[in-house]
Formats: C-alpha cells, sequence, structure tokens
C-alpha cells in the first residue's frame, strides 16, 4: 500500500458541493464546469473515500417534482453502490432560496418558518432513505445586520423551538439521526446568532432532548472568529458532543475561504489531527471545502487527494511526536504530577478544602520551575519540517 493512500477505515468524506462548486465567487462567474454527484461518486471511490454527504438540493433540485426527485435519488443510489460508497450526513439548504434571506427558522415570517421546516423534514426524510446518521444544521441565514429587527432572545427561542421539532421528527419517524449543529460568526449574515462551537454547547443544554444533538465545529469558522480550532474541539470532545467535523483550511480575518485541509496553518491542524486520532474519534473526517477558483477539473481532483493526504501525513507526524525520546523527557518533566496532592483537587470534600487551606507553599519556588517550552515548539516545528 502506498504510503498516504486512503482507506474506507479512515472514513473520509466529501459534500457534494466541494467538488460540484464550479468556481464562482462574489466577483466572478464560473471557471469550471462541476462535479456531478454520479461523477463525484465516480471519482472519489477510485480515491479510497468512505461516503459523500449532501444538502437536499446539491442532489435534489429546488422545485422540482417529487417523481423527479425519486428518478435521481435512484441513479445516485446506483452510483454509490457501484463506487462502494455511503451518505453518513444530511443537511438541508436554508441559505441559497432569496426566502430564507432573513433566515429561515428565526425568520419574522411565520411562512417562512413553516416553509423551512417542511423543506428540512422532506430533507431528513430523504437523507434516511440514504442512510444518513447524522444530520448537520448550519443556521447561514439566522442571523442580523440590523438588530431593530428581529429581537436576539427571540432568535434564540425560535432555534430551540426548531431543533426540538426535529428531534421530535426524528423519533417519531423512527430515524437513527444524530443532530450535530454547525455554527459561523457571520457570513452570509452580518452577525450569526449561536456563532461559535462553545456558543452551541451552551445552547444544547437548553433542548428538550440535549442527548439527540451535538456539534459539527468548522476549522474556518472558528478560525474566522480568531480562536483556536483545536481547543473548540476539545471542548465538543469532553463534552460528548462532538458528532461530526467539517474539515478545511482558512486564514485568520478573511472571508470564508473554505481552502484544501491542511493548505494554512500547519501547527493547529497537527494538533487537531492528534486530537482526533488519540481521542478515538470514530466520526467522519469530512471535507467541506472547495477547490481554488484558479482550478479546473483535474486540479480540482488534486484538491480533493490533497484534503486526505494532508490528513494522514499530520497522523504520521502525531505519532512520530508522541513517540519523540525528546519531546517525551520534556513532557515527563513538565507534567510531573502529584497524586496525593492531585486527590485534593477533582471532588470536594471538607477535608480536603480544610487540608488546601492549611497546607504552606513557596510561590518563589514554584515560579522558578523551568519551563523548556521553546525548546519544545522547536522540537514540533523540526518534526513538522520532517528535519527530525
Ligand atoms: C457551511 O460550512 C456549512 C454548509 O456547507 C453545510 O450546511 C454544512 C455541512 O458541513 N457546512
Ligand atoms: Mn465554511
Ligand atoms: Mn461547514
Amino acid at each position: 500500500m502506498a504510503a498516504y493512500e486512503p482507506q474506507k477505515s479512515d472514513k473520509f468524506t466529501f459534500g457534494l458541493w466541494t467538488l460540484g462548486n464550479p468556481g464562482r465567487d462574489p466577483f466572478g462567474d464560473v471557471v469550471r464546469t462541476g462535479f456531478t454527484p454520479v461523477e463525484m461518486a465516480q471519482e472519489l471511490g477510485k480515491l479510497g473515500v468512505y461516503g459523500l454527504n449532501f444538502h437536499d438540493n446539491d442532489l435534489l433540485p429546488f422545485g422540482a417534482s417529487v417523481g423527479e426527485h425519486d428518478r435521481i435519488m435512484a441513479e445516485f443510489k446506483k452510483a454509490l453502490d457501484d463506487n462502494g460508497l455511503r451518505v453518513p450526513m444530511a443537511t438541508t439548504n436554508l441559505f441559497f432560496h432569496p426566502v430564507f434571506k432573513d433566515g429561515a427558522f428565526t425568520s419574522n415570517d411565520p411562512q417562512v418558518r413553516a416553509f423551512a421546516y417542511q423543506k428540512v423534514m422532506y430533507s431528513m426524510d430523504r437523507g434516511a432513505e440514504l442512510g444518513a446518521e447524522i444530520y448537520v444544521f448550519w443556521g447561514g441565514r439566522e442571523g442580523a445586520e440590523v438588530d431593530a429587527s428581529k429581537d436576539a432572545v427571540t432568535a434564540v427561542k425560535r432555534m430551540r423551538d426548531a431543533i426540538n421539532f426535529f428531534c421530535e421528527y426524528s423519533r417519531e419517524q423512527g430515524y437513527n439521526y444524530k443532530l450535530a449543529l454547525e455554527a459561523k460568526p457571520n457570513e452570509p449574515r452580518g452577525d450569526i446568532y449561536l456563532p461559535t462551537t462553545g456558543a452551541m454547547l451552551g445552547f444544547i443544554a437548553t433542548l428538550d432532548h440535549p442527548e439527540m444533538v451535538g456539534v459539527n465545529p468548522e476549522y474556518a469558522h472558528e478560525t474566522i472568529s480568531g480562536l483556536n480550532f483545536y481547543h473548540a474541539v476539545a471542548q465538543a470532545v469532553d463534552a460528548g458532543k462532538l458528532f461530526h467535523i467539517d474539515l478545511n483550511g482558512q486564514k485568520v480575518g478573511r472571508f470564508d475561504q473554505d481552502l484544501r485541509f491542511g493548505q494554512e496553518d500547519y501547527k493547529t491542524n497537527f494538533f487537531l489531527v492528534r486530537l482526533l486520532e488519540n481521542s478515538g474519534f470514530q466520526g467522519m473526517k469530512h471535507f467541506d471545502a472547495h477547490p481554488l477558483r484558479t482550478s479546473d477539473r483535474d486540479d480540482a481532483l488534486a484538491f480533493a487527494r490533497g484534503c486526505m493526504r494532508s490528513y494522514l501525513i499530520l497522523r504520521e507526524k502525531a505519532q512520530r511526536f508522541d513517540a519523540d525520546p525528546e519531546v517525551r523527557e520534556i513532557l515527563a518533566q513538565i507534567h510531573a504530577g502529584d497524586a496525593e496532592l492531585e486527590e485534593h483537587l477533582s471532588g470536594y470534600s471538607q477535608n480536603k478544602a480544610q487540608a488546601l487551606k492549611g497546607r504552606r507553599f513557596d510561590p518563589d519556588a514554584l515560579a522558578s520551575k523551568p519551563l523548556p517550552y521553546e525548546r519544545l515548539d522547536q522540537r514540533l516545528f523540526d518534526i513538522l519540517m520532517g528535519v527530525a
């Protein structure tokens, strides 16, 4: 097996909108013919990809008849079967059609909110037909440019009503969905409600069925906020809420670039991959990204190969780092524990409180303990750059 060749066991997945992207941007027209769902199944099936994901309208054209949708579903199912691919995740496009210009679940118009509910239920039905087990909600239009137009507390309540409704719908239909909420701070709206993964974790606690709902953090979205994506994912892992993840690349302070995974910031991606691997994450390694506008169809396939290759290289670097003698020596030094004292720091008791209150510390001696973080970080750099 050649090095860095994706395997089904790696569970790499792509959204239909990734290679389907024709390269249009707010300042320029399409530059290439996007891959159709069947072409994606054929091309990505050859690359060891595990599955394809979709928004309803990536596959089923908005406004087409149910009969036409049935025909397309049958064709797509055959392509999936012929190429050994699954559909682990589905989601709804609640952001492209003008009807959602002021939100879907948070729209001021109850008819728009009701239409969004209808669209989600139909899309959940179709996703279940394809075997999807994760249902993602990204509220791209759930936001505001004019806060006078909408009470922000009412907006959160409407989001909660919607997610509670779809939890009940999934249970009543007997679907095996786990719902994954995806945060983004802005774009396309001036400000989007529930803007970070942390905000989503707080929101989930207010739901009727919090056990059914987790998060789908996206690298670009936390990075747009200037946050450390590795830290955001770590909190989701700790909470048992990392149900799905959107992997891509992003520069800080830019619009949502959805770049190839690993294209920017190798170090954060290193710690992210190390966390996913060492925490035993069993979910999909999903790429929510698209080829550069400068890419033709051949280079678009290089984008897909690159997303997976970058992950596999970083996985090997993480193993190399964890096994490195100098790294292990430094971590042993800085992680030197004190089992007896640490016993007092987790799980309250009156005895522990009294013991800590009465304990004598030498702050100056503690402050003088060496922390060779420069040496440690340089060692990581050497490993990432392939000179160690
Ligand atoms: C944007 O990053 C969102 C949409 O692409 C989709 O709703 C979700 C799926 O991963 N990510
Ligand atoms: Mn994005
Ligand atoms: Mn995403």
